[in-house]
């Protein structure tokens, strides 16, 4: 097949010289049979600008709108109708409760809408992960939900948000994404949004799951592998339309020396639960264990994660938690534990049931 290859010009959104296909390319889908996707913008790197194409890791985060985003991207119209909103403009690391409550009623919203058939966030990575998990246990719907973000700015050399983006796209008006659950697409991979995690941060491939991605996406094609089994977006028992704020829940982390005065302050702060970034399986430093106990005594719901990235916490294996009637995160890290905490939290719930949706979700 011969394919010219142009240097085009400057492309606004992306800041980037694009090369822009010309030939024997595949003709783009007539736009009565493209899905329509929605694009929901918060910032982060992919909307990210540096001073120059060398500065790959020094550039301002939630730069660029999504009007310029999707104007650097023709290619997207190759694969849907897309049409952009800007739900904030910020680095991600910034995101809090209320702007988590933000973006998803406006995805709550949309995702009823008959001509909706897929919606795209894109957003910084540093807390992408608790946004495509909140949004997996609180959006009721089938339709494809797609997070995205890039870790390098449109203006570097090798970007990845533009392609990003475009798979992100194409992932969020494909049929055979329906159902899977919230998802993540970056550097190729289609990941699932509960499972995943940033876990290398300053390579371009920095999402990982340890249960593996649930497929790739290439040049518009999804090959999947696996499919969640965890409870997610239409099967949740948890609604956004039915609470107006999460539940307040903090994290406390846990290291050699730590002294009991986080889990004291914490406990004191108002939190319906305590997370526990505990060492290994979950475990808690001896003269910690009084603390967690008391601040159980006063109605706080305890909940042991790890500060491991990998495996899962036991229940009742490093510390009794039957007897002192702790809950064990399994394998959620404490930023998702925190996730499913504050949303769980938002109904009247005991601590087995508390244990029966960290188990489900
Ligand atoms: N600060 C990071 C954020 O907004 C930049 C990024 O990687 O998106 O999450």
């Amino acid at each position: 097949m011969q394919i010219k290859l142009k240097l085009g010009k400057l492309a606004a959104g992306f800041g980037l010289a694009s090369f822009v296909a010309l030939g024997t390319m595949s003709a783009p889908v007539a736009a009565q049979t493209k899905p329509n996707v929605v694009i929901l913008a918060t910032g982060g790197t992919i909307a990210g600008a540096g001073a120059s194409a060398l500065n790959s890791a020094t550039y301002a985060a939630a730069k660029v709108p999504v009007d310029k985003l999707l104007a650097g991207l023709p290619e997207l119209a190759n694969v849907a109708n897309v049409r952009g909103e800007q739900v904030a403009q910020i680095a991600s690391e910034s995101f809090d409760n209320e702007t988590l409550m933000k973006l998803g009623k406006r995805v709550s919203a949309l995702v009823k809408q008959a001509d909706v058939d897929g919606i795209v966030v894109t957003h910084g990575t540093d807390t992408l992960e608790e946004t495509a998990y909140f949004l997996s246990l609180v959006i009721r719907t089938s339709k494809p939900i797609v997070v995205v973000g890039s870790m390098r700015p449109g203006t570097a050399l090798s970007a990845d948000g533009a392609l990003n983006l475009f798979n992100a796209v194409s992932v969020a008006g494909s049929k055979d994404a329906a159902g899977k659950g919230v998802l993540v697409t970056m550097n190729d991979e289609i990941q699932s949004g509960r499972d995943v995690a940033k876990t290398i941060n300053i390579k371009t491939e920095a999402f990982k799951s340890q249960w593996g991605p649930l497929g790739m996406v290439v040049e518009g094609k999804n090959y999947w592998f696996r499919a969640p089994v965890k409870r997610h977006t239409a099967q949740s028992e948890f609604n956004i339309d039915e609470f107006e704020a999460l539940a307040p829940v903090d994290i406390v982390y846990s290291y050699g020396n730590v002294p009991r005065t986080l889990v004291d302050t914490t406990g004191k702060s108002g939190v319906k639960a305590l997370i526990h970034a505990g060492t290994g399986n979950g475990s808690v430093a001896n003269r910690v264990v009084p603390a967690l106990q008391e601040v159980r005594a006063k109605g706080v719901q305890v909940i042991r994660s790890s500060r491991v990235a990998d495996g899962f916490v036991l229940r009742n294996a490093e510390q009794p938690d039957d007897k002192y009637d702790w809950v064990v995160a399994h394998d959620l890290n404490p930023q998702k534990a925190r996730i499913l905490a504050a949303v769980a939290l938002t109904k009247n719930i005991d601590s087995k049931q508390l244990q029966r949706i960290f188990w489900e979700y």
